[in-house]
């Protein structure tokens, strides 16, 4: 038997590049495989990198759907549908909106899959598939390692993700994590992190936890910076605002080789922070003590952004990238506010009929980068002055002026990252707008689930 995985991408323009930043390594179908028993092939592609060769014989088709990938996942099911070989589909997107990638998926797991997926497999090999898997309980972590050899020939970029814990225990009302583990966090045990790390070998790639907030636990956060420490290893998180209140945890940070931290401000505005449900993050002595904390423990920041809430004006956008540049932080994300299927935001926006397109993600108009709503401000003004933020914030006087700021460059490989990541998000604020979701290459209706058309017919539709 032959599994063929695959991490789809959001779209794509033919002759035209993907977006280089978001090609890194897909961690579910490496999850994925080493849940799959031994005596089953497994093959891996990915579309973000390569073509998909669906002539390929093959028994089944995996597929990982997060919103943005659902109109992409739904074109290369309906392409191994024509083929006449089943899908099965997994993720974010099949565990916020189960009924709709249903109609596309000949089964569905909902949550993590660690005790589903081979669950799944045993029932396809005995002929008897369900139409939809879901755990009974979260799954313990750490027993099963992603089995990275299916990145074997692939070129990502130059990081090593992994995960020491997974969700979140709090409720931000737009966020996917919270639907995703109903705002429940798992850590694992500190010793089978430190293993897997010790298996990456010496001098490994820069380590990128992929944890939504990997200092949800202070005490747990502390012991693995002690483990971590002796490895010399370097690496890169999510973290909250939180942690810059506890001066240790900083400190323990650094000397275990944090180089820097992605932390989601979301708004400068405190009532948006309270109109999203996000007000622990507070900062008792103000923003700027909390950053300056930060540098103080050499910790670089990757500050992320939303617009477009209630509270938002024009000048927030200014006030904004002008916090950012006096700062001197090292990256940036500026991203419209984004309505999640699933999500308590979603939810409110449908209710009061905010929504421009209520399924933006399968919309033929609608765009990568647009906003699919309107609120305070209109659905346009946010969607270009987001890019006129990213273009500020990514000018050359803005790289410049932030290599003054002795963190972000403190050494060579930070250094190099820093010239590397501004000039690529520099090159990728124009790129990102308008970027299609689903292949534009793609001909013929998607099929749903017990549609079945010859090729010919489907390709000249
Ligand atoms: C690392 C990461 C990235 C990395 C790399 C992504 C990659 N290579 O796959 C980067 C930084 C590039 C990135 C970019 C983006 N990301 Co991202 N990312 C993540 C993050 C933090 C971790 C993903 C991960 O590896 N998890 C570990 C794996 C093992 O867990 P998992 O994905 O949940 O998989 C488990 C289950 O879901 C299930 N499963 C998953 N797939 C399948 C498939 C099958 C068949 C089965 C049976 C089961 C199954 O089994 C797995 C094991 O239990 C998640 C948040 C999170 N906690 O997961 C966000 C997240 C996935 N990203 C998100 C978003 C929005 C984006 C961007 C669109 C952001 C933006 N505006 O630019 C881009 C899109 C890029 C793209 N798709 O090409 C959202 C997606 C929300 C949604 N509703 O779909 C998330 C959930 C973050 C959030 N806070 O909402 N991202
Ligand atoms: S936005 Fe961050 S803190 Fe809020 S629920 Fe999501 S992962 Fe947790």
């Amino acid at each position: 038997m032959k599994v063929t995985l695959i991490h789809p991408c959001i779209g794509r323009i033919p002759g035209k590049d993907y977006i280089k930043s978001w090609q890194m390594e897909a961690l579910p179908p490496a999850q994925l495989a080493a849940l799959t028993p031994s005596g089953i092939e497994v093959v891996f592609h990915d579309d973000r990198l390569e073509p998909i060769p669906f002539d390929d014989p093959t028994d089944l088709v995996a597929l990982s759907v997060e919103t943005y990938t659902a109109k992409r996942a739904y074109q290369i099911a309906t392409e191994y549908r024509r083929r006449g070989i089943p899908v099965v589909m997994g993720g974010f997107h099949a565990t916020l909106v189960p009924d709709e990638v249903q109609r596309y998926a000949e089964a569905i797991v909902l949550g993590e899959a660690e005790e589903t997926w081979p669950r799944l497999l045993e029932d396809f090999r005995s002929g008897g598939l369900c139409r939809r898997y879901q755990a009974e309980r979260r799954p313990a972590l750490g027993s099963v390692r992603p089995d990275r050899r299916i990145f074997a020939g692939k070129h990502y970029l130059d990081l090593r993700l992994l995960e020491a814990s997974r969700g979140c225990r709090m409720s931000c009302d737009f966020c996917a994590i919270q639907t995703f583990f109903a705002s429940t966090h798992r850590r694992r045990e500190v010793a089978s992190i430190v293993e897997e790390i010790r298996s990456f070998g010496k001098n490994p790639p820069l380590l990128f936890f992929v944890d939504d907030n990997l200092v949800a636990t202070p005490a747990w956060t502390k012991e693995l910076c002690r483990a971590i420490e002796p490895l010399g290893v370097q690496w890169v998180g999510q973290a909250a605002i939180t942690m810059t209140r506890d001066e240790e945890l900083l400190e323990l940070l650094h000397r275990s080789g944090c180089q820097g931290v992605l932390i989601g401000f979301e708004s400068l505005d405190p009532r948006n922070l309270a109109a999203m449900g996000k007000t622990f993050a507070h900062t008792d002595d103000g923003l700027e003590a909390a950053l300056e904390r930060l540098r103080r423990h050499h910790l670089r920041l990757y500050a992320t952004f939303v617009f477009g809430y209630e509270h938002d004006t024009l000048e927030s956008f200014e006030r904004t990238v002008e916090f950012c540049r006096q700062q001197r932080i090292f990256m940036v994300a500026f991203n419209h506010l984004t309505p999640f299927p699933g999500t308590p935001l979603y939810k409110r926006l449908e209710a009061q009929g905010r929504l421009l397109f209520p399924r933006w993600w399968l919309d033929d108009a609608y765009r990568y980068g647009m906003a699919p709503f309107s609120l305070s401000l209109p659905a346009e003004v946010v969607t270009e002055r987001c890019v006129a933020a990213r273009k500020a914030f990514y000018s050359l006087a803005s790289i410049a002026g932030r290599l003054l700021e002795p963190t972000n460059t403190g050494n060579r490989r930070m250094f190099q990252a820093y010239v590397f990541i501004n000039l690529l998000l520099r090159k990728e604020a124009a790129q990102r707008e308008g970027y299609p979701l689903g292949d534009l290459t793609f001909r013929g209706p998607l099929l749903e689930v017990g549609q079945r058309r010859p090729v010919q017919v489907a390709l000249g539709a």
